[in-house]
């Protein structure tokens, strides 16, 4: 496969090598999939720790990635490196998030473009593909480059934005399924990076400027962000009005062109609670969003006093503490928000469960998660349902009932059902439901 690029010069995918700067929940399973397409890869990451344990076939990251990964490794196109050298494509994967005052944190991007400008040559590709400020690839990359290497973006290299688009949890089918859009700063950087994509993904792949690349990505979680916010505030609303908020969105998504989403108890993750910021850090007219960012963020406060009014003082557990349902990963979870201020709330005791909890061996505020939720809750007096794993799909209520002081549960998920807990003798307090408050 070939490219056709100003002045004759052609973009000639065969035989290239690959480094891909980053070893993260993106870098990795890219790195996998380009070293089945017949690259040859090597992943860096700063962290030594992660790259051991890459080389030595011991890092696991979602079903179907991980096997991947071996297979790369055993084929021998993939393998991790501490050091960068030469290659003929950059991918750039590494994390963005914001600092304390929401301003975007770029400096590992910046790190990685002054790593890469030390030792690229003319001809070559880079591909940023972590969700970035709207200007990164113009304004932050190329700059960085030009300063170590003195070669001009789209003019002695390619340059281009490809923003990740994969859901954890279905990463690898959404890696190869998803529509990508890929912005070049000129047209064949584009084109030089669809070539690399279009060898293992099989949806369309849409070429703009990476700056509108850069913006789309931000809007897509925006848009998810804002319309969470949306549920959020109706679920307070329908409190205030007496008004159950998971019927009234059931009726309301029943119009061909409503799609009401789901209130929780907060937004978390490394992308929907994040992303936002970075357009309301670079435009003055980013005002539903910012607020819809405040709403999200303020949820856990609101679960927090609901709780105080459930039961002012007694033995909390809490069952699920990750940012999502059926995910590993505990990264700015609103749960574990929560969780931290019911421990520093010296009215109650708390215990925390979840069923990812030790093989993390994490602590939240000093306190285990226990993986066996019947343990955890032992001697409680209020369960709350913070994170709906599959895995309490079936609790078994009346068991529970046993084990516990008082009978009460605060759902923040609508994932249990009011007429059981009730038949099992519980109180069942549910969160957007003003119909039984
Ligand atoms: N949540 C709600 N209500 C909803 C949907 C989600 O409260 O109706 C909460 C979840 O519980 C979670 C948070 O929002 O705390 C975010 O979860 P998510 O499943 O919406 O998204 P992420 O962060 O796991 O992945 C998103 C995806 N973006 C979109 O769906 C537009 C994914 O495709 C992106 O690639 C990813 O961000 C990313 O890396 O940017």
């Amino acid at each position: 496969m070939t490219n056709k690029v100003e002045g004759g010069k052609m973009f000639d995918i065969k035989n290239k090598k690959m480094f891909v700067v980053g070893l993260g929940y993106i870098g990795l399973p890219t790195a996998a999939m380009f070293s089945m397409a017949g690259f040859s890869v090597l992943g860096y990451d700063k962290d030594e720790r992660v790259v051991e344990r890459l080389n030595s076939g011991a890092v696991y990251v979602e079903e179907g990635v991980t096997e991947l990964i071996d297979k790369g490794l055993k084929e021998g196109n993939l393998k991790g490196v501490s050091q960068y050298e030469e290659a003929d494509i950059f991918i750039i994967a590494v994390p963005t998030p914001i600092k304390e005052d929401k301003s975007p944190e770029m400096s590992m991007v910046l790190d990685a473009a002054e790593n890469i400008g030390r030792v690229i040559k003319k001809g070559n590709l880079v591909i940023l593909e972590s969700t970035s400020p709207p200007k990164t690839t113009t304004d932050l990359i190329a700059p960085k480059i030009r300063e170590l290497s003195g070669l001009e973006a789209g003019k002695d290299y390619y340059l281009a934005h490809s923003p990740e688009r994969v859901i954890p949890g279905n990463l690898l089918n959404e890696l190869v399924n998803n529509h990508r859009i890929i912005g070049g700063v000129n047209l064949e950087s584009a084109e030089a990076a669809k070539a690399c994509y279009e060898t293992f993904v099989k949806a369309d792949i849409y070429l703009t400027d990476s700056t509108t690349a850069e913006l789309a990505k931000l809007m897509e979680n925006t848009f998810r962000d804002v319309n969470i916010g949306l549920a959020n505030e109706t679920a307070r609303i329908c409190e205030d009005l007496g008004v159950n908020v998971w019927e009234l969105i059931s009726l309301a998504n029943k119009h061909p062109r409503v799609n009401l989403h789901t209130p929780g108890p907060g937004v978390g993750g490394h992308c929907i609670a994040v992303d936002p910021w970075f357009i309301v850090y670079n435009s003055k007219n980013a005002n539903i969003i910012n607020l819809g960012r405040k709403i999200n963020d303020s949820v856990p406060d609101h679960v927090y006093s609901m709780v105080k009014d459930i039961i002012p003082k007694g033995k909390l557990t809490i069952l699920g503490l990750t940012y999502k349902p059926n995910t590993d990963d505990f990264r700015e979870s609103p749960v574990v928000e929560l969780a931290k201020k019911l421990i520093a709330d010296p009215d109650y005791e708390v215990s925390l469960t979840d069923p990812y909890g030790e093989n993390k061996q994490l602590k939240v505020a000093g306190l285990e998660i226990k993986k066996d939720h019947m343990k955890a809750l032992e001697g409680s007096d209020l369960l709350i349902m913070g994170v709906n794993h599959k895995d309490y799909d079936d609790l078994d209520l009346s068991e529970i009932g046993k084990v516990m002081n008082t009978k009460t549960i605060f759902d923040t998920r609508n994932s249990i059902s009011r007429e059981e807990a009730e038949k099992a003798g519980f109180k069942y307090i549910l969160l957007g439901d003003g119909k039984h408050a």
